[in-house]
Order: structure tokens, then sequence, then C-alpha cells
């Protein structure tokens, strides 16, 4: 397999607010090392174009790493980092911000997000900060993560620079309708962690039988039913041959009573990471 021709070709985009965001990316939460670096590296290499992280993964180094190992030119890889909640006041955004990129060895991320929402720094200044980040050149992007509807909302009246999406956990037991309606309202990408619910959906009846139909697993049911609702997503794993699985879902397609049968499968309340401090979610 060379370079030139990676293995899955025919990634998607989500586009927004002047983003083109591969459709799947990887995902490096709780990845670290070696291990984090290696398969950074080998899913450049399969064809991924888009490689997720943030501050507090504590794997920014071993991205930056991958990334370079993989030989795959700058240009070409969507690199997505997040700040922390405890450097949101202007000044400690900007100087993280920049350690992040020493750590990852870059002069740029192309997306740069607001990990979680933090009430005890008024939301303007931290986005006056994120936008001022991509006047100074830290990054080409900006967006947030886990902000729910009325924060969006908020987000989108008071950011100077336009936002490109909201990360949160997205994928068949969490019905995220609401969020999602909220992003295409105002031209926000939406992208997927979790989406498929930490391995949880691998025996799902409904799924199985969905890919029976197409030859494909539970999990690229799942991949493939966010793809085609516009929704990028960013699964994790930490073995090389679930990367293939992952990002081999270019080639088929559901069907409209497919993807309602999917849809059907969440409620409001599957959600898989939650915590103290989390917003009230909708
Ligand atoms: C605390 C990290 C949650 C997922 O990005």
């Amino acid at each position: 397999m060379g370079l030139d021709r990676p293995e899955f070709p025919f990634m998607q985009f989500v586009e927004a607010n002047g983003a083109r965001i591969p459709a799947i990316g990887l995902g490096t939460w709780e990845l670290s090392g070696r291990t984090c670096a290696r398969l950074v590296e080998q899913a450049l290499k399969l064809g991924y174009r888009h490689i997720d992280t943030a501050q507090v993964y504590e794997n920014e180094r071993e991205v930056g790493d991958g990334v370079r190992a993989s030989g795959v030119r700058r240009d070409d890889v969507f690199v997505t980092t997040k700040v922390w909640t405890t450097h949101f006041a202007p000044n400690d955004l900007e100087r993280s911000t920049k350690e992040s990129l020493v750590r990852l060895r870059l002069p740029e991320v192309d997306l740069l997000l607001l990990h979680w929402p933090n009430p005890q720094v008024p939301l303007s200044e931290t986005l006056g900060a994120l936008a001022h980040a991509k006047k100074l050149g830290l990054t080409r992007h900006i967006g947030v993560s886990n902000f729910t509807v009325a924060l969006i909302e908020q987000a989108v009246a008071e950011c100077p620079e336009p936002l490109v999406c909201d990360q949160v956990e997205y994928h068949p037991y969490l019905d995220q309708t609401k969020v999602r309606e909220a992003c295409a309202r105002h031209g926000l990408a939406m992208v997927a962690y979790s989406p498929v619910a930490k391995g949880r959906i691998k025996n799902d009846e409904t799924l199985v039988r969905i890919g029976r139909a197409h030859g494909k697993t539970a999990a690229q049911i799942c991949l493939r039913w966010l793809v085609q609702q516009n929704v990028a997503a960013i699964p994790r794993t930490s073995k090389l041959e679930r990367l293939s699985e992952n990002i081999d879902i270019f080639d088929f397609e559901l069907s409209d009573t497919e993807i309602d049968q999917v849809s059907r499968m969440g409620s409001a309340k599957t959600r898989l990471t939650d915590f103290g401090f989390a917003p009230k979610w909708d």
C-alpha cells in the first residue's frame, strides 16, 4: 500500500463555515504513548485524514509524532485539538494553545475547540480569546464541544468569528435531534464522539441485521448512519484491525427506511460520557 494510494480513498467531507472536515477521523481519547503514535501513523497510511486530540488527553506529542511518521503531507491532514476548561481565561487560552502547538510540533491546528462549557468564565471572554487565536494563526477554524442548544445559540451570537462545529457524544442509542437541528440552523457541523457507543452496539440486533444486508458490521452501520446525516465521526480504537473497519463505509448506502430504523433506537438518556461539570443536557 503506497501513500499515493490510500487503501480507502473515498473519504467524504462535512463542510461548515469554510471548514472541510473529513467525515471519518480517528479519536484519540485514552490513547497514549507508542500505541497512540502508531495508531495515528497507521490510520493516516490507511487513508484517514482527520485526527482528533485534546490538551486533557495528554497525547498531543504522540499525535504529532504519528502525523510526521505517516509521511502524509501536513496540508492533507485535518488536526483538531481542544482547550481544557481550566484554560478559558483569555491569556490562558492563548498560552495553552501555543503549548499545544509546541507539543504537536505544528505551527497551527485545523480546528481548535472549547472542550466543555465552563460557567466560571464568561463565555463571551473565552470566545473572544478563541477568535483571537484564529486571528493569530494558531488555528484555521474554531468551534465548541459538549455545547447544548442554549449554549450553541449563545456562542453563535457572541463569537466574533464563525464557529464551525459542536463536537458531542452521538450514536444510535443517544437521541441528539435537538443539538443536530441547532447545528444545522446555524451552519455548524456536528462531530460525533463515541459514535459506536464505546463498542456497545457490537451485537445490536437491528444493526447486525441491517449490516448483514450490506455485508457490513454493526459498527460500520452506525458510522454510515452518521455520515448520511452529514455528521462527521471520530471513532477511537486501540486495535489496528478496527482502523480499516471504521473507514470502510464509503462503498454502500443505507436506505431511508434503514436510517429511520436506526434513528428510532435512540433515547435522550443513554449518555455514556457525563461528568459533574457537564451542562444540563437537552
Ligand atoms: C474528558 C474528555 C471527554 C471526551 O473528549
